[in-house]
């Protein structure tokens, strides 16, 4: 197995670990990827960050010896089974960050870009150089990354192939933080900005973000009106409507 799941407080935390190919993603590690990531609901976690094993790398991208000479059929196979792995840790229960603690190109890249949030060490190096082996994205980078830094920015980095360094990664909003110190520590604190709050709330507060990226702006209010009139029917909102009245701070239940 290369993917371990483990626990720590209130964190899911999924480990890469291949660290002699830098974490590179098989199609066997996309296999475990999406398994692990079927457990994470019943974790009883408020959270999962990802992370890769070693120093050196998150994730270096897809397993390129392992691509050499395949046929059409499988690679296009293959693509969309790592498209749906990565969509369903988009829209996993719980919030997830990518902790980007080396190097993350291409698939490893896309692995990140389909996780809530980004928070990279300082050495980290981002980029999706497939245009350098004569292929382009096919883990979502070419629709992920546009709407999360511009049209332009993305179409720059894809055509180009060129690393990112972790402040212009802050700089153009891909990612989130950079860490002061040890990465996982950073994420893990990053997170517990949010996780004290109701989580069915935070998952109606993701969906509705997230859905902006696939409807027009009218379909997008629809959206957004039907969601915030599901939280509002939630325990938790009266909760904490009911505390703000009375002074005193919410206790929320994911109710
Ligand atoms: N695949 C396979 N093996 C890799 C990969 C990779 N992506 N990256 C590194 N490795 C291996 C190296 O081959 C090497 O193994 P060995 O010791 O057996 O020779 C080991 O990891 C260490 O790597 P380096 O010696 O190269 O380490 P450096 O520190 O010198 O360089 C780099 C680090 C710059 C990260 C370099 O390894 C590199 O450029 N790696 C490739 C990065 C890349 O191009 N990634 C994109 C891959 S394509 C992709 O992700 C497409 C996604 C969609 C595919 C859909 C498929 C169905």
């Amino acid at each position: 197995m290369s993917i371990e799941l483990t626990t720590r407080d209130d964190f899911a935390i999924l480990t890469i670990n291949r660290p002699e190919a830098l974490n590179a993603l098989s199609f066997e590690i996309i296999r475990e990827i999406s398994d692990a990531l079927d457990e994470v609901p019943a974790m009883n976690v408020r959270a999962l960050a990802i992370i890769g094993q070693g120093n050196k790398a998150f994730c270096a991208g897809a397993d390129i010896k392992e691509l050499i000479g395949r046929s059409m059929s499988d690679q296009h196979r293959d693509v969309r089974t790592g498209q749906t792995t990565f969509a369903k840790l988009e829209h996993l229960p719980v919030p997830s960050m990518a902790v980007i603690n080396g190097y993350a190109f291409g698939g490893g890249l896309e692995l990140a870009l389909a996780c809530n949030f980004r928070v990279a060490a300082p050495t980290a190096k981002m980029g999706l150089p497939e245009i350098k082996l004569g292929l382009i994205p096919g883990y979502g980078g070419t629709q992920r990354l546009p709407r999360l830094i511009g049209e332009g920015r993305a179409l720059e980095m894809i055509m180009t192939g060129r690393t990112v360094s972790a402040d212009e990664a802050l700089q153009i909003g891909l990612v989130h933080t950079v860490a002061d110190g040890d990465v996982l520590e950073a994420a893990l604190s990053f997170a517990k900005r949010f996780t004290g709050y109701s989580l069915p709330v935070l998952r109606l507060a993701r969906e509705a973000v997230l859905r902006s990226a696939d409807c027009s702006l009218g379909e997008g209010l629809r959206v957004e009106a039907d969601l915030a009139t599901l939280a509002f029917q939630t325990a938790d909102a009266t909760e904490g409507m009911n505390a703000f009245a009375d002074k005193r701070s919410p206790e929320f239940r994911d109710a």
